[in-house]
């Protein structure tokens, strides 16, 4: 028996842990082997302790993500989906809603504290409902939750304790979307078999590999590695970016009296210009630290380009400077009701609509989607 070896992984991220190559994921420095039972790699320390991320970050792509969700289906497991309350439009692919037919499955719907207090929750649910079922999407429930707010987890813990005690729980969703934060939020309300907490964080990619909760003797939760769209901003920009561009509060939208011949820059990653139509109240869900700039059309390409040379429009990458490094996408509107219009990973826009033509310039690469429109406007 002495060739039976212990592997033994990050309870953080789920990847085997080494001592051998401080380049390579995994790494935990021998010392710290030695001396405890349950370590963290170096990546998941740092994550944890001061917000860094260090080590190199693995791709986890639609492909690795249905092998794993085709296991969770072999294994009868109950699916939790969690989905980015301010991103999913964008991150739902037609695949992985076929890939989950036949699936017990639960909509999770994350982050509703960054949506402003002010929308109506049921509307909210309808809406994700509608939307879920235009794309074919089956599911049992939609919960709408925070994991900022206790009594969200209620539902979850409803779940479990209804699954029969030895059913298999899965969260499955892209990344980001908040799947290992509402496990740890779980973890730290209920008992558990296990005093460690999984490594959450704003980048893309946190948790590398399916990890294991043990609930009870006979029942386990298990977090996996989300997958990432590749046209989302989140693929495309650097970390401070990501920093720079993500929501941490409730979002405040902005609203601009926009007309034709008008143009806004929505921080240093997008330009609104507004080719024709009348003037309308056209209103911005972002970040609240995303600046916004209007300026004129004939003046906007001037603008917005010397403004990012300047460093100063929030957020910026340094990939996306130049005029070619951006594509216009343009779209007229019909004579009445609203359209939404979301930027991948970034955020959206709400208009009403006078048939005018508008015309946003995104980083190459970035997917422009027009969605029906989310919100009840005040
Ligand atoms: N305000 C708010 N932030 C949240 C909520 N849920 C998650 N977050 C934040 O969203 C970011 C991503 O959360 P994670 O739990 O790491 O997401 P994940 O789905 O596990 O991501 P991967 O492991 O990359 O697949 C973190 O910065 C969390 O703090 C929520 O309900 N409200
Ligand atoms: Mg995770």
């Amino acid at each position: 028996m002495n060739n039976v070896k212990m592997i033994r992984r990050c309870p953080g991220c789920g990847l085997i842990l080494q001592s051998i190559d401080e380049q390579l994921p995994g790494y935990v420095p021998p010392k710290h082997v030695e001396r405890h039972e349950v370590v963290l790699c170096q990546r998941c320390f740092k994550l944890q302790h001061y917000g860094e991320d260090i080590a190199p970050k693995e791709q986890f792509n639609v492909d690795e993500f249905v092998t794993i969700l085709r296991q969770a289906k072999k294994d009868n497991a109950l699916i939790i989906w969690v989905l980015d309350l301010l991103h999913f439009e964008t991150t739902l692919s037609p695949q992985l809603i076929q890939e989950l037919s036949g699936t017990e499955t639960y909509v999770f719907a994350t982050k509703r504290d960054l949506l402003p207090k002010s929308i109506n929750q049921e509307k909210l649910k309808h809406y994700l409902a509608k939307y879920l079922e235009k794309h074919a999407f089956v599911y049992k429930d939609i919960l709408i939750v925070s994991t900022k707010a206790k009594e969200s987890l209620l539902p979850l813990q409803a779940i479990i304790s209804q699954s029969g005690g030895t059913r298999p729980i899965y969260l499955f969703g892209a990344t980001s979307s908040g799947k290992s934060s509402l496990v740890n939020a779980y973890l730290k309300q209920y008992t558990n078999g296990t005093y460690r907490m999984i490594t959450t964080s704003a980048f893309p990619g946190t948790t590398l590999r399916v990890i294991e909760i043990p609930l009870t003797e006979t029942q386990s939760i298990y977090d996996t590695p989300g997958y990432i769209a590749d046209h989302s901003l989140l693929a495309l920009v650097e970390k401070d970016t990501i920093k720079a561009m993500t929501a941490k509060v409730e979002i405040k939208p902005k609203h601009y009296r926009l007309g034709a011949k008008d143009s806004l820059s929505l921080g240093g990653l997008v330009r609104l210009d507004i080719l024709s139509g009348p003037k309308s109240m056209m209103s911005f869900y972002f970040a609240n630290q995303v600046m916004f700039h209007k300026q004129t059309l004939a003046n906007a390409d001037k603008s917005f380009f010397h403004m990012l040379e300047k460093k100063a429009l929030t957020p910026a990458s340094k990939r996306f400077q130049q005029p070619e490094d951006f594509v216009p996408f343009e779209i007229t509107l019909p004579e009445k009701g609203r359209q939404d219009i979301a930027l991948a990973g970034y955020g959206w826009l709400s208009v009403p609509c006078f048939g005018q033509t508008l015309r946003l310039l995104v980083p190459q690469g970035m997917l422009v989607l027009p969605i029906p429109s989310k919100l009840s406007h005040e």
